[in-house]
């Protein structure tokens, strides 16, 4: 049978003649026999990564890619007068995940299949996942996300798990997603729900009843927890996924011959960041119903489990207050407290304990004491935990420390989202690169080749255009692709300083009106989801609305400045937007953002980065050397010293910088009051200036400098700048997350053995 015949088989009628909606359902129906020939059986260790959050984004197209079939189901479909992207139009994106954590995961899946290393995810079937973010009035508003469909690539099964959560018994059951290798085998995602969700009891954008834990509690990822009812829905969720989780994991074991003493031959876990840190107590306590003495339990979860930590922020390392837990999950608290007083007689240092003197139970400690390996995600951020947020527990545990830099799946963000740059590297390196990230370095022969150099050029400049009609027909704004498409995408936060780059375009905009014309038209693009209850992050998203109407009712400074904010910032939107990059924003506050992913994606298709010497960008840096990315700002070195010294006064800052100040007072002056909202504007000048917990301020003159010389660069040295770029492709295979899984597998899960 050809292609063409296959599909048929599976419409019942000729493609021609079939919607967008049945050819989708086609494909995916296809995509699901495919990926079931290549399920593999287990023998050895098996990975179990347990994660709140899997961003897998649409699964149609890279599946297709990484079955074989994206070529041939592309010309059938064309042969019939019908078009591929098109159908991937009809898919909804499964938004589970919130932003770099989430998507990690994901991009780990894919390698695990592609490298044929037996690894399964494990987590939670969201109903909504992430919130749907629209702007009305220039105000971030938030609706429910839908993506489950009749037809869902997460397939329902008959396995069901009881779990107790406040001395109430409700069944977890299973749903399978196949997770496809680029030739590679087939692994699974395993996500947990409950069959008494009730959709209808969300209201008034994404409010609902939140004490109703059988209709709410897999209705959102993340429901706000501004309030003491959302914090306990989310232990509610940690446990549902941590339990039924367990449950899965002991009872895989088993059938594969576990005897439970063995656990570890059998089992590998790995917990991401501190959300499934309850799975340490919950496996203790199901082996101990098997009848595993606790000290002998300990031991072997210690040996199964491994964590992950992906941030220093204290926000984000959980510390659940006890009586949450005990309300809850009253059935762990007694293996909490026994950790407790085990790791007691392990260090005498009060601030490693479990159960502090206030009693909020700290979960990153449970993890460290109770695993046998604690990473970072890149070289940076690890020397921080050593050195700083974690040094006691790496005085007393040295040989569980390590590093795994991140990385990203070039399949997606490569081979799927850059089509054009993929087929050019091709022609120039052959293919070898899409299994061996390291063949990318082959460019750099090309590096003073000027007809290479020239096609790197349209390739830009063809993915621009995509972007821009893309832009005019889903929020109707026109940009000019002549311009330097300057991107910051990723999370809405105060550390990510969307705000430093407010403050430069607010400078750019009175250095135009005084006159003084930029060496190039800038557009500059935001994306971005703030949590709902982070009013700041909501004032920064005003802010930048209300600043691009100014800007746009300006044709003086219109002509060279466009402020562009995408909505609904999600996986699709990225795979646009990252194409068509020149200069990428990685300018968080140096030390704080552990390492950053869509620093990676940038580079990797040929965008130079505009950062600080924070997170991978210490690495990227490393890779391409200086004279290819345009670093600025503090080190973290001073950042943490200031922050010890805590003499950081905003303030004065603002009242010694004219600059600073302009454009500051800017924020709450006539021109932007005409235009948006004076509490919230009015807020955000507040906070710059008596607070700025982030030193946007200290950082704002390096930036302007930094990013005029790029710009600069852009316009003046065009072939240069092309260079810099090919350097920047060529250097970005360190950073492919087969790399970083197959580092994993070999200093912590030894897969398969
Ligand atoms: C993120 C970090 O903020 C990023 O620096 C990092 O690249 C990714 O994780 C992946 O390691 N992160 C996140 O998205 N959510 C958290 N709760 C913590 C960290």
């Amino acid at each position: 049978m050809n292609f063409t015949e296959i599909l048929q088989n599976l419409t019942k009628k000729p493609l021609a003649d079939c919607t967008d909606q049945e050819l989708y359902l086609a494909l995916l129906e296809l995509v699901r026999q495919k990926s079931a020939d290549r399920v593999q059986s287990v023998t050895g260790r098996k990975l179990y990564y347990i994660s709140a959050e899997f961003l897998i984004g649409k699964l149609l197209s890279n599946n297709l890619i990484n079955l074989g079939l994206y070529e041939k189901a592309r010309e059938a479909l064309a042969a019939a007068g019908k078009n591929l992207s098109d159908i991937e139009e009809v898919e909804p994106e499964p938004s589970l995940g919130n932003g770099g954590l989430g998507r990690l995961a994901a991009c780990f899946l894919d390698s695990l299949a592609t490298l044929n290393l037996p690894g399964d995810g494990v987590g939670l079937r969201y109903h909504f996942g992430l919130f749907h973010q629209s702007f009305e009035n220039d105000i971030q508003n938030e609706k429910p996300d839908p993506w489950l469909t009749a037809h869902s690539w997460a397939e329902k099964t008959d396995i069901t798990y009881p779990v107790e959560l406040a001395g109430k018994e409700y069944t977890a059951r299973l749903y399978k997603l196949a997770v496809t290798g680029y030739e590679g085998r087939t692994n699974t995602l395993n996500l947990f729900d409950l069959d008494t969700i009730d959709e209808s009891i969300v209201h008034d954008g994404i409010a609902f009843d939140k004490t109703a834990i059988d209709k709410n509690l897999t209705l959102f990822l993340y429901p706000d927890d501004s309030d003491e009812a959302g914090r306990r829905l989310r232990v509610y969720q940690q446990y549902l996924m941590v339990s039924a989780g367990a449950q899965l994991i002991l009872a895989e074991c088993a059938a594969r011959g576990c005897n439970y003493h063995d656990l570890a031959d059998y089992a590998a876990i790995q917990i991401n960041d501190t959300h499934p840190s309850m799975v340490i107590p919950e496996l203790i306590r199901l082996l101990g119903k098997k009848g595993i003495a606790f000290e002998e339990a300990v031991e072997i979860v210690s040996r199964t489990c491994a964590y992950t930590n992906h941030t220093i922020l204290a926000e984000a390392l959980e510390k659940w207050p006890r009586a949450y837990l005990d309300a809850v999950v009253p059935q762990l608290m007694p293996v909490i407290e026994k950790l407790d007083a085990l790791a007691r007689t392990r260090t005498a240092d009060e601030s490693l304990a479990i159960i502090d003197q206030d009693s909020l139970v700290h979960m990153a400690n449970m993890d460290i004491h109770f695993t046998h390996s604690t990473n970072g995600v890149a070289a940076l951020h690890t020397e921080i935990l050593k050195n700083s947020e974690l040094h006691g527990f790496y005085e007393l545990y040295p040989e569980k420390f390590n590093n795994k830099t991140n990385g990203i799946t070039f399949r997606r963000w490569l081979l799927e989202c850059d089509p054009r740059l993929t087929a050019r590297l091709e022609q120039y390196i052959g293919s070898g690169f899409r299994k061996n990230a390291s063949e990318l370095e082959k460019l750099l022969t090309f590096a003073d080749d000027e007809t290479v150099l020239n096609e790197l050029t349209a390739v830009k400049k063809a993915n621009k255009e995509d972007l821009a009609d893309w832009l005019l027909k889903t929020q109707n704004v026109k940009v000019n692709t002549n311009a330097v498409f300057d991107i910051q995408s990723k999370r809405l936060h105060e550390y990510k300083r969307q705000q430093l780059n407010l403050l430069y375009l607010i400078h750019q905009y009175h250095e135009i009106k005084a006159g003084h014309q930029p060496a190039v038209p800038l557009v500059s693009i935001f994306g971005a989801k703030a949590a709902p209850a982070y009013t700041i992050a909501k004032d920064i998203i005003h802010a930048l609305l209300t600043l691009s109407k100014v800007i746009a009712a300006d044709p003086e400074v219109s002509k060279w400045l466009q402020i562009v904010f995408i909505e609904n910032y999600n996986v699709t939107a990225a795979e646009k937007l990252i194409p068509a990059c020149d200069l990428s924003e990685q300018i968080s506050l140096a030390s704080k953002e552990a390492s950053g992913t869509g620093n990676m994606k940038f580079m990797l298709n040929g965008a130079l980065t505009l950062g600080t010497m924070d997170g991978a960008n210490v690495e990227i840096c490393q890779q391409v050397g200086e004279e290819n990315i345009y670093i600025f700002g503090q080190s973290s070195d001073q950042v943490i010293h200031r922050y010890a010294a805590n003499d950081y006064v905003a303030a004065q800052w603002y009242e010694n910088d004219a600059n600073i100040r302009r454009a500051i007072d800017f924020l709450n002056g006539p021109e932007m009051l005409a235009a948006g909202h004076s509490e919230s504007l009015n807020r955000l000048h507040h906070e710059l200036i008596h607070k700025d917990w982030f030193q946007t301020l200290p950082d704002f003159n390096a930036y302007v400098v930094r990013k005029g010389q790029a710009l600069s660069d852009y316009t003046c040295d065009p072939i240069g700048w092309r260079r810099k770029c090919l350097v920047n492709i060529a250097k970005a295979g360190l950073f492919s997350s087969d790399r970083t899984i197959a580092e994993y597998d070999h200093d912590i899960w030894h897969l398969g053995k």
